[in-house]
């Protein structure tokens, strides 16, 4: 898929409407046409212009439909076209799973841990599951807060549930009434975070599920779900439900960058399906990212299919962060912060700041980006929990962020001292170390590398002080006895000169 296409297309739109908005207004007004054109001359021109416009425009866009057909991923080698360079430098995001089932909190009958599947797990019929519409208030819901915990917290995107698998819409939909404005509430909140992310300059992303067990016309009906008919259900409508529905969510909130597909395993489901809805929202928004699930490319958890023939730009492994990354394509790892995405008030099984950091730069050292998780509360709160670990990573992002932001995976297979990444900068290299487990004797071992050394120095104190560098035959040594430690994770940036050449790779675990 070429972006110049859009632009073109865009490019044209504009000098066509300008053009003709000059000679029709003179028109109107009975007023001279341009260039001393009689008016019948002129009305001909532009009924002449309009058909030359709707010719030109009719090419362009097959042209796009076609090269969209066609490529339904985008391989991590490609850096002509752009599309993925925003996402490929962001490396961290923000996932909302919020909706209907945040207001049980995960409670149903005798069991309190249940998350946003609890219609499904606790088998709550349909017409009992709706009664949550009317008690959807979220009165403390304020999208700029929400937008600015995010982006303190050094998070550059945002995606939000706008219809999870119960089939809530969290927005205004034309398409159902059973969405946010059959609430009490009746605010379209992804519209006002789409106003507070422009605002604020965080890129607006959206989850949706294909999996839906309200629509009538989606199949197959869950397993316990014997007294809901079938009757009449016809998937085909279901695709069309949705593509509306997608249409509405790209076309009315701005510039989308991610749509985040889910709940695209049922059989119902195909990869015929899955490429026709890809090229569709292409064609919508012809920048926009997908993710795997789009498409049945995707193994499991793990999140990713090797096989190319699957449509979408990145592989998505759920609650794991791959051991050696996903060589050769770009992924993102989404993470929960306790154990559930969607609110659940008895869960406190919390990780810690540090761990969360942690995943941070594990994803980054391995090429992959890090999408962390919030269940805001039924008031439309964060979890104070929440809101105390994205201060923590907002403060370690202040000082480290270079390390983390633009990076790519790092030249070492395996390091004792935590993990590596990377980044050119001009001719150099800087070589972030992440320092997991401090050295005792205060001295970093690296494996040796062909390249001139340059220096190197601590985020921690801003690189002011420079550490001591010695290479040996057994590798290279940098003296960090004199840095304080930073409070969750140090990073040592140590410039190289051109790009990093092993001597040897590390085996050692
Ligand atoms: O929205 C959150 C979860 O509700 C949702 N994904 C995250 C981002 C999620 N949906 N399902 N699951 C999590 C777990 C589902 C697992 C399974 Fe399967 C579905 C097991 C068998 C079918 C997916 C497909 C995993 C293996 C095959």
């Amino acid at each position: 898929m070429k972006i110049s296409h859009a632009s073109s297309i865009r490019q044209l739109k504009n000098k066509l409407f300008t053009n003709e908005i000059a000679m029709c207004a003179n028109a109107r007004t009975n007023r001279k046409c341009i260039n001393g054109y009689s008016m019948s001359t002129c009305k001909s021109l532009i009924e002449k212009r309009k058909f030359i416009r709707m010719k030109k425009l009719f090419i362009f866009k097959l042209l796009l439909l076609v090269s969209v057909s066609v490529h339904c991923s985008e391989p991590k080698s490609t850096t002509s076209s752009g599309r993925m360079d925003w996402w490929r430098d962001a490396r961290f995001g923000m996932f909302i799973h919020w909706g209907l089932y945040s207001i049980p909190a995960g409670e149903w009958k005798d069991r309190t841990d249940y998350n946003e599947w609890i219609r499904d797990k606790a088998e709550i019929p349909l017409n009992t599951y709706n009664e949550f519409v009317p008690r959807f208030n979220p009165v403390k819901f304020n999208a700029g807060e929400w937008v600015a915990m995010a982006k303190n917290a050094g998070m550059k995107y945002i995606v939000i549930t706008t219809k999870h698998h119960d089939g809530f819409s969290l927005f205004d939909s034309k398409e159902s009434d059973f969405d946010i404005m059959s609430t009490p509430f009746k605010r379209d909140v992804v519209k006002e975070l789409s106003a507070a992310c422009a605002k604020q300059g965080i890129t607006l992303c959206f989850y949706y599920s294909i999996m839906d067990w309200h629509h009538p016309d989606y199949l197959p009906r869950r397993k316990w779900e014997t007294n809901r008919s079938t009757d009449g259900a016809d998937m085909g409508k279901y695709v069309l439900y949705m593509k509306s529905q997608l249409k509405e969510l790209l076309t009315d909130y701005g510039k989308i960058g991610v749509l985040w597909f889910d709940g695209e395993w049922e059989n119902t489901w195909t990869h015929e399906l899955g490429k026709e809805l890809y090229a569709y929202c292409r064609e919508l928004q012809p920048g926009i990212i997908i993710n795997n699930r789009v498409d049945k490319g995707r193994n499991g958890m793990a999140g990713f299919n090797k096989d190319s023939t699957f449509c979408g730009d990145f592989g998505t492994p759920e609650q794991e962060i791959p051991s050696t990354g996903l060589p050769g394509v770009d992924w993102e790892s989404c993470i929960t912060m306790n154990n559930h995405w969607g609110f659940n008030k008895n869960d406190h099984q919390w990780k810690t700041s540090e761990e969360l950091i942690r995943k941070l730069i594990d994803s980054a050292s391995k090429g992959g980006n890090f999408l962390l998780n919030v269940g805001p509360t039924p008031e439309g709160l964060f979890p104070d929990e929440s809101i105390v670990r994205l201060k923590d990573i907002g403060d370690w992002i202040k000082e480290n962020g270079e390390s983390v932001y633009g990076t790519k995976a790092g030249p070492f297979a395996k390091l004792d001292l935590g993990r590596c990444t990377q980044k050119m900068l001009g001719g150099n290299t800087i070589l972030y170390l992440h320092v997991f487990d401090w050295p005792k004797d205060g001295i970093l071992n690296l494996p040796t590398l062909k390249n001139k050394i340059i220096k190197a120095c601590s985020l921690s104190n801003k690189c002011k002080n420079r550490c001591p560098v010695k290479e040996t035959k057994q590798g290279i040594s940098i003296n960090i006895s004199g840095v304080v430690p930073s409070r969750f994770s140090t990073v040592i940036a140590l410039e190289i000169k051109g790009k990093p050449i092993l001597k040897e790779q590390i085996t050692k675990k």
